[in-house]
């Protein structure tokens, strides 16, 4: 336990409030987790798998209601409306805490309070945090300590300061109306009721380490960014750091445990994965922008992932892993989901738990099945993720789907113009695929969902930082895997072969590769893009160049929705922005 407090008083606050009948403190130890584990299981909250096969794997199923984030009942509770910005939902601080200890009230009468101090980030590291999450759900406390570096030892790291973060969570009764994920970053605080789907219940991840952890960035000079972070290390063995931020479905997880094509590795090219989701980067004493990985484990997404698209991720899940929401083989009491492999399933039970096998006519497993899964499983998994100093950032990527508009890659001209880059960025959604309106949903930074205050002044932290850095600023690059043909085919292969993008671009940030100077930015030259080996996938100098392609005419018109789209920010929004945007229309003429 602890000496702290902050964190004792606090304690006594949720408990007379919640009125639990037990509280276990996680003090982190395999002996602690084990007897949880097996609770878990008597209770029937997890069901351990096939031993052999999936040493130390358990499977969850959660509620029929309870299977995603729920970005309509996510608030930001600034005290100012104008701080939370017009793309977060708002309510007043008073307001939403009156109405959650009325939730809260008794909730864990019959239930036992798990008290779980952890650490986002490496234990000393001056770019870590400390939370408490306070939650009902043992489920949480399993995930949890496979996400984030939970127990006695973050709180010795925290001692007597006052600096950590206040999760409250409840399952309550998983009532979908009554759900709330909710954000207080003028009090470092969250209070998550009604839900037992990790990305509203992991209170470490997305709740901390990117909307609470955007606004202590803001106010203490440092980042909080929805990028995975990569190494990659070059014959020579000098190893290039990179973030990158993509909107969800576009790869990042992929991207992040890349498996260089077979020329790439017997020339000794080797990717080395820092992070997936998060990544806090902080300016270090040298005037370099280094980053962490704040977690220590993949919450992934399941279906797809299989040993083409992704062994890195699909090797990582073959031990002491959580999975959720997939297929229950009963007949080897393994795993299955959509993407997998193309073995069949007789004798299963489907994500809602229903008798499944492989001709029924519903997909078995929930699209957005996880598996949560240490990052000591990856075999790609850097020597560098545990470093208290993180790794130096030489350059940082967005990218998106678009079909015609955004060519392969293309760098920014500076800092100032990258921001605007980040800020436009896009993917393009079918109605009928995701639920949305057809069309390009705008995703800043890939942030959207995730920033925790006014993406204007978000992005006016992005300038600051950017002049804070100055000539150390990383190189910012934009990528697009997905340009289709007239047929709607993807025209560039992507997975492993994205390394020969990034390659150019440590070429680049190394000062080696040339470019040509577009409306939009600095692109390779064809020929810079090396496509050895991909003849038989019809990638030849014409495709490239066909990839390369920047049509004005599509570029004008995305102009006018950037256009609609800055319109939402008003004043706040950076003048710098509004320049680079009229810049980009004179340069389209
Ligand atoms: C995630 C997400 O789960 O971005 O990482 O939704
Ligand atoms: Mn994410």
């Amino acid at each position: 336990m602890t000496a702290n407090k902050n964190v004792l008083n606090w304690i006594e606050e949720v408990k007379s409030l919640t009125n639990p009948d037990k509280i276990v403190w996680i003090d982190g130890s395999e002996a602690q987790i084990e007897k949880l584990r097996e609770e878990a299981v008597d209770e029937g909250v997890i069901k351990p798998l096939n031993q052999e096969k999936l040493p130390g794997c358990y499977i969850h199923r959660t509620a029929l209601n309870d299977v995603a984030r729920v970005e309509h009942r996510t608030f930001i509770c600034s005290k100012k409306e104008e701080d939370a910005g017009p793309t977060n939902n708002w309510c007043a601080p008073d307001e939403m805490y009156g109405k959650l200890r009325k939730l809260f009230n008794g909730v864990m009468k019959g239930r036992t309070m798990y008290v779980i101090p952890f650490c986002m980030g490496p234990i000393g590291s001056k770019l870590s945090k400390v939370g408490v999450e306070v939650t009902d759900s043992v489920y949480v406390v399993l995930n949890m300590v496979i996400m984030a570096r939970c127990g006695d030892e973050a709180l010795e790291f925290l001692g007597d300061s006052d600096d950590w973060v206040r999760g409250l969570h409840s399952t309550g009764e998983l009532d979908d109306e009554n759900r709330y994920i909710t954000h207080f970053p003028e009090d470092n605080a969250i209070w998550s009721i009604n839900s037992g789907y990790g990305g509203n219940v992991l209170l470490g991840k997305k709740c901390f380490a990117l909307r609470i952890a955007s606004c202590q960035g803001r106010k203490e000079g440092w980042m909080a960014e929805h990028m995975l972070i990569l190494g990659i290390e070059k014959p020579d063995g000098k190893t290039t750091y990179i973030a990158a931020a993509f909107p969800s479905q576009c790869g990042k997880t992929n991207l992040a445990m890349l498996i260089p094509p077979e020329s790439y590795k017997k020339a000794g090219y080797k990717v080395w994965c820092v992070g997936d989701d998060i990544a806090w980067l902080r300016q270090g004493d040298d005037g370099r922008l280094w980053a962490i990985n704040p977690e220590t484990g993949f919450f992934g997404v399941a279906p797809g992932t299989n040993m083409k698209s992704n062994p890195n991720a699909l090797i990582s899940t073959q031990k002491n892993t959580i999975f959720a929401n997939v297929v229950h083989n009963l007949d080897d009491n393994t795993v299955w989901w959509e993407g997998l492999n193309k073995e069949r399933v007789s004798n299963g039970l489907d994500w809602k738990g229903n008798p499944w096998n492989s001709d029924s006519p519903e997909k078995g497993a929930h699209t957005n099945g996880r598996f949560t899964s240490h990052v000591s499983n990856c075999p790609c998994i850097s020597p560098e993720y545990d470093n208290p100093a993180g790794v130096p950032i030489s350059a940082i990527v967005f990218g998106g789907r678009r079909a015609k508009t955004a060519p392969l890659v293309y760098q920014a001209f500076d800092w100032e113009h990258g921001v605007f880059v980040g800020s436009i960025m896009g993917s393009e959604t079918t109605s009928a695929a995701i639920g949305l309106a057809a069309g390009v949903r705008r995703d800043p930074m890939a942030m959207l969902p995730f920033c925790g205050y006014n993406m204007a002044d978000y992005w006016r932290h992005w300038l600051d930082m950017g002049k804070k850095l100055g000539k150390n600023a990383p190189k910012i690059f934009n990528v697009n895997w997905f340009r289709s043909n007239e047929d709607g085919n993807f025209i560039w292969p992507g997975y492993g072969d994205n390394l020969r993008v990034l390659d150019w671009i440590v070429e680049r940030v190394n000062g080696k590769a040339g470019a040509v100077e577009t409306a939009i930015g600095y692109e390779p030259k064809p020929e810079d893009i090396n496509i050895e080996g991909l003849e038989e996938d019809g990638i030849t100098l014409e495709r490239v160049t066909e990839l390369l392609q920047v049509d004005k005419a599509l570029w004008k018109e995305d102009v006018n929705g950037i256009k609609q789209f800055y319109t939402k920010f008003g004043d706040r929004l950076p003048e710098e922005l509004r320049e680079q945007l009229s810049d980009l229309e004179k340069r389209l003429v």
